[in-house]
């Protein structure tokens, strides 16, 4: 069910030569460009005439308009199972306690008598969040997204998801009712790349959507695409791959609960990719012989979780030991990782490369993904190793704003001057000069 990478005996090679050793899925963003790019232009030009179009050809719903009533928010919300309800409002709470923590103050730097720089955090104004269909309703997302950009003091926030054919044409209900939660009450049944093209280009009248700052949210190949597609226009998260989780363990690990993991994130997608990294062959049969019972006994065997750990994104991989297990899961840079050895917390503490870190047996993947306080929204594909997860900051952009006397110039004005003739730019250094005559301050120029 699961392939095995015996990494045991020679020594482990370094960088790129290790990372290409280790399995990992193929995810071409690139080749899904050329069919993202006309449906985005499309938009730009027809607006919500071609909205409404594509929500025909990929949705199958004829919609009248894209922004969902106010009463069908209300209605999804007082629909909703109330332990449903229950368990979303302690995701949100939690999300909130940790995402709180994570605002910036202003910080002022005074670099000589007279001269400061400060750093103010200024959030974006218009964040346009997108929430998949289909197969991966996900109302925990929706949180993951909207909880960090609220706590940033985003003051515009939009959603679009998918219109569903099942509920009138609408997004998820239970996407809806996460909405009316958190006090997101803008949103959209649009799907896909044509979502992200919306929140770039914005459309006109009475249905229109606001163009967005920044897009962020998960999705499918096709998101992740126009994304790209609009990198420079607008802000993004990440271009969410498949999901991942990679596990270094030991032989103090328990089977069962290694393997339930495992299958946790593989249950996300075909795609999906689970890894465990070990010194323990016995750990590692025993895994083997748990994943058998615990694949049957779950819900999406044969369409996500048996293609999951049998493709080659997954993989058991023997190492000698903890040290090179050590390196294995910093050269896959999990979005995942779990580590489940003797004195984990010292382990993780020398981890540099995931997206989120999971220490011993009780914190499980599952944990975060709902209700740990921490952001699901995580770095995947090997984005770990430069790119963190959403949180607040992701949402705030620092300004510099320089303030310096005239002594406090006048006392710098040489390195400018020299600096500015040593790259051939005069003209940077005759700013500097046209405000001091003679070595003494330009009066006209004060
Ligand atoms: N594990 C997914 C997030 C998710 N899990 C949503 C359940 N619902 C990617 O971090
Ligand atoms: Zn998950």
């Amino acid at each position: 069910m699961i392939s095995r990478t015996d990494l045991r005996g020679d020594s482990l090679p370094e960088g790129s030569a290790l990372r290409d050793l280790l399995p990992r899925a193929e995810f071409d963003v690139a080749a899904a460009l050329d069919k993202v790019r006309p449906i985005c232009e499309d938009v730009h030009h027809r607006g919500t005439a071609a909205l409404i179009e594509y929500a025909r050809k990929f949705d199958g719903v004829e919609l009248q308009q894209i922004r969902v009533p106010a009463e069908a928010l209300a209605k999804a919300l007082a629909e909703l199972d109330p332990e449903v309800r229950a368990a979303l409002e302690e995701s949100i709470k939690r999300a909130r306690t940790v995402h709180r923590e994570q605002r910036r103050a202003p910080h002022t730097t005074q670099v000589v008598p007279g001269g400061t720089v400060t750093e103010k955090w200024v959030p974006v104004e218009r964040v346009g969040l997108y929430a998949p269909g289909g197969r991966s309703v996900y109302p925990s997302s929706v949180i993951m997204n909207a909880v960090p950009a609220q706590e940033a003091g985003v003051e515009s926030v939009a959603l679009a998801s998918p219109p569903q054919k099942e509920f009138g044409g609408l997004p998820h209900p239970t996407i809806l009712a996460a909405c009316a939660l958190l006090g997101v009450d803008e949103v959209y049944a649009v799907g896909g790349a044509q979502a992200v093209a919306m929140f770039a280009y914005g459309t006109e009248g009475p249905d229109g959507c606001a163009p967005a700052n920044m897009v962020t949210g998960p999705g499918n190949i096709w998101v992740a695409a126009a994304k790209r597609y609009f990198t420079g226009r607008i802000g993004i998260d990440a271009e969410a791959g498949p999901t991942e989780i990679a596990i270094l363990a030991d032989d103090t690990a328990d089977p069962a609960h290694v393997a339930s993991d495992l299958i946790s994130q593989a249950e996300h997608d075909p795609m999906a990719a689970a890894v465990l990294v070990t010194d323990s062959v016995a750990l590692a049969d025993a895994v083997e012989k748990e994943l058998e019972p615990q694949v049957a006994a779950t819900k999406h065997i044969e369409d996500r979780i048996k293609p999951a750990l049998a493709g080659r994104q997954s993989a058991i991989v023997l190492v000698d030991g903890l040290e090179e297990g050590l390196r294995v899961v910093d050269a896959y840079g999990a979005e995942h990782l779990e580590i489940q050895t003797a004195d984990a917390t010292a382990v993780a503490d020398r981890v540099k490369n995931a997206g989120a870190i999971f220490i011993g047996p009780w914190a499980p993947v599952s944990l975060g993904d709902y209700c740990a306080g921490s952001n699901h929204v995580l770095p995947t594909g090997g984005c770990a190793c430069h790119s963190s997860g959403l949180s607040v900051q992701s949402f705030l952009r620092g300004i510099h704003i320089v303030d310096y006397s005239r002594d406090a110039l006048a006392d710098v004005a040489h390195h400018v001057v020299t600096l500015a003739e040593a790259e051939d730019l005069p003209a940077h250094g005759a700013a500097i000069k046209a405000r001091f005559v003679g070595g003494e301050p330009n009066q006209r120029s004060e």
